[in-house]
């Protein structure tokens, strides 16, 4: 296995109109989470990746591991909850520049995780653990499970990559604040928005945040700064890698989880820091270009394409 990640997944219901969601009427029906955003985005790109979680023992749940494992990620970790239910979300379009996001998942299948849903046999075979700070605030046992899951892949040398990942609706700033700093230090590289970086060092620079995040033990920062890219910070180097520029931005929910996948993809393939900056990217410019978290996420043909010729047209 390349990369495990740990975290929950939801049936995300889009509505087809815009406008509140008390006119809606009609809706897509998807299934979205961070985590497995970025596992499907990594399988698609040709690697392995696997998904520890727990799903609904419903119709929901059993549709969703589907579509996961279809995606070709590992789902032999994923439980079946046979006393709570897989949990949903709902993305409401206001404005094509306003999307406000919905939850229904308190007491989920996934929110019961526990340690007990950590395989440590499974864990240690992999290279790359990712986690986000979702899933530490969706319960106390969540929290531990996330706690003991990067302490063990310390203690088997795997890199432990962290998305803060900051959904404010989910806890109080305090908590948030506190349990996300506490993981940056148990990570080796940190993938904060500057925004993110700004709720938890107090300054929107990204080479101070960069190195607040070096400074609590981390060997590399990548702070994203929308449209205009990327920021890396290593011990060594730091510079602002650009993004391409997109000419519409259909749904820019995802986006992040999209560039992690292309950035870990290129640190698999052994690219350059900056190399793997820039796929990252990519796959993020290209993610908010399509309605949804993983429709638009390239196979590798396809980002061969997207990076030689932007206007192709294949018949
Ligand atoms: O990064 C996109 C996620 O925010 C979305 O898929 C839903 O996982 C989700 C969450 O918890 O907000």
């Amino acid at each position: 296995m390349d990369v495990v990640t740990i975290g929950e997944t939801m049936v995300l219901f889009t509505p087809q109109s815009q406008g509140q969601m008390r006119y809606a009427t009609n809706f897509n029906r998807k299934f979205a989470g961070a985590e497995t955003n970025v596992a499907i985005g990594l399988a698609k790109l040709g690697h392995k990746a696997g998904w520890i979680s727990r799903v609904g023992n419903d119709e929901f749940g059993k549709a969703m591991v589907s579509f996961v494992k279809g995606e070709g990620v590992d789902v032999s970790q994923v439980q079946y909850d046979r006393e709570a239910p897989t949990g949903l979300f709902f993305k409401e379009i206001r404005t094509m520049q306003q999307f406000r996001i919905q939850y229904y998942r308190n007491g989920s299948a996934a929110s019961r995780m526990s340690k007990e849903d950590i395989n440590e046999n499974y864990l240690k075979q992999a290279k790359i653990l990712y986690i986000s700070g979702i899933t530490p605030a969706l319960s106390e046992s969540c929290y531990e499970m996330i706690v003991y899951a990067a302490k063990l892949a310390k203690k088997h040398g795997l890199t432990v990559v962290f998305d803060p990942n900051v959904r404010r609706n989910l806890w109080s700033e305090e908590k948030a604040r506190k349990v996300l700093l506490e993981l940056v230090s148990y990570s080796d590289i940190v993938l904060p928005s500057v925004e993110e970086g700004e709720f938890l060092f107090g300054t929107k620079e990204p080479e101070e945040i960069g190195s607040e995040v070096l400074k609590r033990g981390a060997s590399m920062a990548v702070i994203k700064v929308g449209s205009r890219g990327a920021w890396y910070v290593t011990k060594d180097k730091q510079e602002l890698v650009p993004t391409v520029q997109v000419s519409e931005v259909k749904d820019p929910v995802g986006a992040g989880d999209g560039f992690c996948a292309g950035f870990l993809s290129g640190l698999l393939d052994g690219l350059s820091v900056r190399e793997s900056v820039a796929r990252g990217n990519l796959v993020g410019s290209i993610v908010v270009q399509v309605d949804g978290d993983v429709e638009g996420l390239p196979d590798r043909e396809e980002l061969g394409l997207y990076t030689s010729a932007a206007e192709d047209i294949r018949r």
